[in-house]
């Protein structure tokens, strides 16, 4: 079995530490991690990534982080401005909101490119001092889209694949990125490049034929094949999904069983409907105000009866756009709890913080409406794990059309146009009135689909179609 190496931005741990105390590893407990960290094992496997923070890496607290981990850990050090350049600036300002369809949030400042490049150089001269010849390597996500251009000028001929855990825009969107060329050129020294949904896998395809026209685009029996400069790339879809048993199991522990009964006592008489996401613009959080304020002016019938909780972890408060937009949803919050609350009932609940994890998986089970309604993602693991969390197979997903999550659920989900403020808000006077037969019946589908289409066997099908050949994947073709 070869070793395998991965490479992401974020490593799986943060540094912390109060003033000039001890530093504390926290080691992240996602979906992801846990399904790559036993692979990592097996596999003598390594880890490479930024730790988070800028300047020097205090390497003790790293070296036992990793000993605990089982796996190698390198970290890659960034300098303040790099920081600033390559994971604010073109990751975060061009990248981002470019890829999620928001052209007018990007910030095009060409020295952002140069420094992306540059951090780019540096994971890849990372990767060629610790890789070999027969190693695996897993690059992940939009921040590092040139490392297998810059490994391959390297010398280094190991097998390299990517994949993109956020969408990929179609060719009109993505023909205003000024690197457009050299970007896709970049992407094209990957031997296996995976996408989420088949919407993005369209979409750079299209991006491909219509950018590179020494680039041809086979596609043989539905698996697509791109031979350019003597190369072959495969590219396919593979939708991630979560550990959904680890959800299962604990939404039903007696601690969260507790804590949901509590949340649903504070709100005697009325459905909660429950919003839980980064402090993004992409996640569509003042659209959902809106569409809420919109069903309490138009449906009587929803006044006293409905609660939104609306949760929103803080996120990238560096970058003052995301400062701007926390502001509108304050405002948003007010104007609703002003204009509609009475004596016994506030019709939304605000939290700006993270929710551990009890909490957030009493609040899915506690709610029986869901509003995943983002403007655009490329999956959307919120979704799922409010499915996986509804142990009593009750509750109603309400889920963009654009997120990357309705590609699998839009059987059983009601999908709405997040933008259409007017038909959230009757989805949400839909949801609220459904039957328990009709919920039960779609989120019986919904956990049976996310079950089985886990985050361990995202990562298994992932290795499998990097370790066909073309001709056997032609004969058997996702
Ligand atoms: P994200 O944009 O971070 O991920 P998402 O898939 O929704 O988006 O994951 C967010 C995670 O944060 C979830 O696991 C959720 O439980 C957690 N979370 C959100 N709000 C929280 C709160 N208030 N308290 C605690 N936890 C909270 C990117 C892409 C997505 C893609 C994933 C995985 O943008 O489209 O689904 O990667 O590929």
């Amino acid at each position: 079995m070869n070793r395998l190496i991965l490479v992401s931005n974020r490593l799986p741990f943060a540094l912390e530490r109060v003033g000039s105390g001890p530093w504390i590893v926290t080691s992240s407990v996602g979906g992801l991690v846990r399904a790559i960290e036993p692979v990592l094992r097996e596999r003598a496997g390594t880890w490479i990534g930024w730790i988070g923070m800028a300047g020097d890496i205090p390497q003790a607290p790293l070296a036992d982080a990793s000993r605990n981990a089982g796996y190698q850990v390198i970290p890659v050090a960034l300098s303040e401005a790099e920081r600033d350049e390559f994971y604010y600036g073109y990751s975060n300002e061009v990248i981002w909101p470019l890829f999620h369809d928001l052209q007018n949030f990007c910030n095009f400042e060409p020295a952002f490119w140069q420094t992306y490049k540059a951090v780019n150089q540096r994971y890849a001269e990372t990767i060629a001092q610790h890789c070999e010849r027969d190693d695996f390597i897993w690059v992940h996500d939009y921040h590092l889209m040139y490392v297998a251009q810059a490994l391959r000028e390297r010398g280094v001929s190991a097998a390299l694949t990517f994949f993109l855990h956020i969408p990929f825009p179609a060719y009109d969107i993505f023909a205003k990125l000024p690197q457009q060329q050299r970007l896709l050129r970049a992407l094209l020294q990957f031997d296996l490049l995976g996408f989420q949904t088949r919407r993005d896998l369209r979409n750079f395809l299209q991006c491909v034929r219509r950018v590179l026209p020494d680039a041809a685009v086979h596609t043989i029996a539905g698996l697509h094949l791109i031979r350019v400069e003597k190369r072959e790339v495969r590219v396919g879809s593979f939708p991630i999904g979560i550990d959904f048993e680890s959800f299962e199991k604990g939404a039903a522990s007696q601690e969260v069983a507790q804590r949901a009964e509590q949340l649903r006592a504070a709100f005697p008489g009325c459905q909660l409907v429950l919003g839980v996401d980064r402090l993004d613009y992409s996640k569509g959080i003042p659209e959902r105000l809106r569409a809420f304020r919109d069903g309490l002016e138009r449906y009587e019938e929803l006044r006293g009866r409905v609660v939104l909780i609306q949760n929103v972890v803080p996120s990238r408060v560096e970058i003052p756009r995301y400062h701007e937009f926390k502001d509108r949803i304050d405002r948003l919050v007010g104007d609703i709890n002003g204009r509609f609350s009475t004596d016994t009932w506030l019709p939304v609940h605000y939290r700006f913080r993270r929710l551990d994890r009890d909490d957030l998986l009493a609040h899915y089970r506690a709610c029986e409406i869901a509003l995943v309604t983002p403007l655009k993602d490329g999956m959307n693991l919120v979704a799922k794990e409010y499915c996986a969390c509804r142990i009593d197979k009750s509750g109603v997903l309400i889920l963009s059309e654009f997120a990357g999550a309705a590609e699998q659920l839009k059987r059983s989900a009601l999908l709405v146009n997040p933008y259409d403020v007017e038909q959230v808000a009757d989805t949400i006077l839909k949801a609220f009135r459904m039957s328990k037969a009709q919920r039960s019946m779609r989120m019986k589908r919904m956990r049976q689909l996310i079950s089985n289409e886990n985050v361990f066997s995202w990562v298994n099908s992932f290795f499998a179609a990097a370790s066909r050949s073309p001709s056997d994947s032609a004969q058997n073709p996702r």
